[in-house]
């Protein structure tokens, strides 16, 4: 087994359907996954939903169901997102679940052991919609003068009882955490960012409510009246202990903790880089290696809003471009680490240009030459000798530069590269001409197809984190095993033997990335 490798998104607020950034996020993140597993590692991914809060508590409210009906009720079509986007999670988690409610108390129980957990009474703002606790300094003026969290959303006076956790404690620690590991929050400018606002000094965090019960209710200690429930975000942060099986000292635990890369979005990034740090040093507990805050993704350049009337559902987009032709567009489109934009026009170009015109007409045109012109023998290749200039050039891109630029989170660089092979790959169809070399130079023909032939398999093979079910289509029609479609398989050559070895034949082959035509629904869509 590979050095084990643990990639969680956020869990999201089921106070509402999925929408496209929870959707970009898991696409994201099961390329991520996928890649480290195509490069020999052990990876396992967690995604799930995020239940308790206020938010969840007055949408429930306003519903007239209770806030466990309706987080039922949309973890569910998170669920039928993942399952929709071809997500490969090893656990989609539930906040609600009894056994997050035991770790979270747990984890509670060894901060109160460290003596970072007292009473007192919170004075100050709230944002129910970030579910965020704010400085007065830190608030911004809104229309009318209006209060306004950072982030632009309501925030209202409260007053309350509170366990409250020492954060101001921590400061100094989580700056030697950030300066030692210079990788530990991603990208740069969300670096700076924390690092000036702890630098600007840490206050006490407040960490239960008493004015609602839908949470996660604090160990009772005798005289705690009235009970308290912890604040969402202690609740939420603990998840990606929960779902290795903590506090039992599972194997996944042993082995999978700790995590290796939290991916999260950019408005969180407080959330997972300094109350989770400082969180898991007073319970005693091996702190996350990385944080990456992604960007946002805006339609047509602004942000979805019901007011606005342009809120998408991933699944229709999905259903519409095909969802594979929608993970690239997302990994291809938008450099990893900042905001984007998209539109039925940007995704049909992009995936058009690229998948349809570039990549999906290789495999097409020379797939059918093999079909036609070899009888689709690949045996016949067996005694012809392949372009190394070529087939340096594909190696240079699917086992170097794609895979180092992945391995950053450089999703769009790591295409990029790929795309340059795709191209010479094209080029080199026109300048060869095989079609013409039929009746010349069958052997010619035959080297210049096989060269081609393994040129696409490492292509696909490399691609195949971000479009997995098309790149599993084309690696069936090429009879490659499935064992051995990893990155970490290219330099392998038994596929190629065992596959002239059975003497089977290729089939006619069916076109991978079919054109996208736009309509006029598109255009005012
Ligand atoms: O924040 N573009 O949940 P959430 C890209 N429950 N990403 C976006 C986005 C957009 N337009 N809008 C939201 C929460 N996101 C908490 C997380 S983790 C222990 C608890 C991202 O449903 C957002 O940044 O509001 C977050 O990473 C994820 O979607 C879930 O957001």
């Amino acid at each position: 087994m590979g050095e084990p490798y643990y990639v969680t998104t956020a869990i999201s607020y089921p106070n509402g359907r999925p929408h496209i950034g929870h959707a970009y996020e898991a696409i994201a993140a099961d390329t991520i996954v996928r890649f480290m597993r195509s490069v020999g590692r052990d990876a396992r991914l967690q995604t799930g939903t995020d239940e308790h809060g206020l938010k969840m508590a007055q949408k429930a409210r306003e519903l007239g169901v209770t806030p466990q009906q309706l987080a039922d009720e949309m973890a569910q079509h998170f669920k039928d997102m993942c399952a929709g986007l071809n997500i490969e999670h090893d656990v989609f988690i539930r906040t609600s679940e009894p056994r997050h409610h035991a770790a979270t108390r747990e984890l509670w129980r060894r901060m109160q052991a460290s003596g970072d957990l007292y009473l007192d009474r919170y004075e100050g703002w709230y944002s129910v919609r970030d579910e965020a606790y704010y400085d007065e300094s830190e608030l911004i003026a809104g229309e009318g003068g209006a209060r306004l969290s950072p982030q632009g959303t309501p925030v209202e006076w409260t007053v309350e009882e509170s366990w409250f956790f020492r954060l101001s404690k921590y400061g100094e620690r989580l700056l030697a955490l950030y300066r030692d590991n210079p990788d530990f929050i991603r990208p740069e400018s969300r670096r700076n960012e924390i690092m000036r606002f702890v630098e600007g000094g840490l206050r006490d965090l407040s960490v239960s409510r008493t004015s609602f019960d839908w949470g996660v209710r604090v160990p009772a200690n005798e005289g705690d009246v009235p009970a308290h429930v912890m604040y969402v975000w202690v609740d939420a942060l603990t998840n990606y202990l929960t779902g290795l099986g903590w506090p039992d000292e599972t194997e996944e635990f042993k082995r999978f903790w700790p995590a290796d890369l939290h991916l999260i979005g950019k408005d969180i990034v407080r959330f997972h880089t300094v109350y989770w740090p400082a969180f898991l040093m007073s319970a005693g507990l091996p702190l996350p290696k990385s944080v990456f805050g992604h960007g946002f993704l805006l339609n047509r350049g602004q942000k979805e809003s019901k007011s606005l009337g342009n809120v998408t559902d991933p699944l229709d987009l999905a259903a519409r471009f095909g969802v594979d032709p929608l993970r690239y567009f997302l990994m291809r489109e938008i450099a990893f680490g900042q905001d984007g934009s998209y539109s039925t026009e940007a995704i049909a170009l992009r995936c058009n240009a690229e998948l349809s015109n570039s990549f999906g007409n290789l495999v097409q045109r020379t797939l059918s030459m093999i079909f036609k012109n070899c009888g689709g023998e690949i045996a016949s290749f067996a005694s012809t000798e392949a372009d190394d200039t070529l087939l340096a050039l594909v190696a240079e891109a699917t086992r170097d530069e794609l895979p180092r630029e992945f391995a950053a989170l450089n999703f769009s660089a790591g295409i990029e590269a790929w795309m340059r092979a795709v191209f010479a790959c094209n080029a080199y169809v026109d300048e060869q001409a095989p079609w013409a070399l039929r009746k010349t130079d069958p052997d010619r023909m035959r080297a210049v197809l096989c060269t081609l032939f393994m040129a696409i398999r490492d292509l696909t093979i490399a691609i195949l984190p971000v479009v997995p079910g098309t790149a599993h289509k084309i690696l069936d029609q090429l009879g490659i095993p499935v064992d051995q479609r990893g990155i970490a398989d290219l330099a392998r050559a038994d596929w190629y033997w065992a596959r002239v070895a059975t003497g089977e034949r290729l089939c006619a082959p069916v076109g991978a990335f079919p054109r996208i035509e736009l309509d006029l629904q598109d255009a005012v869509a």
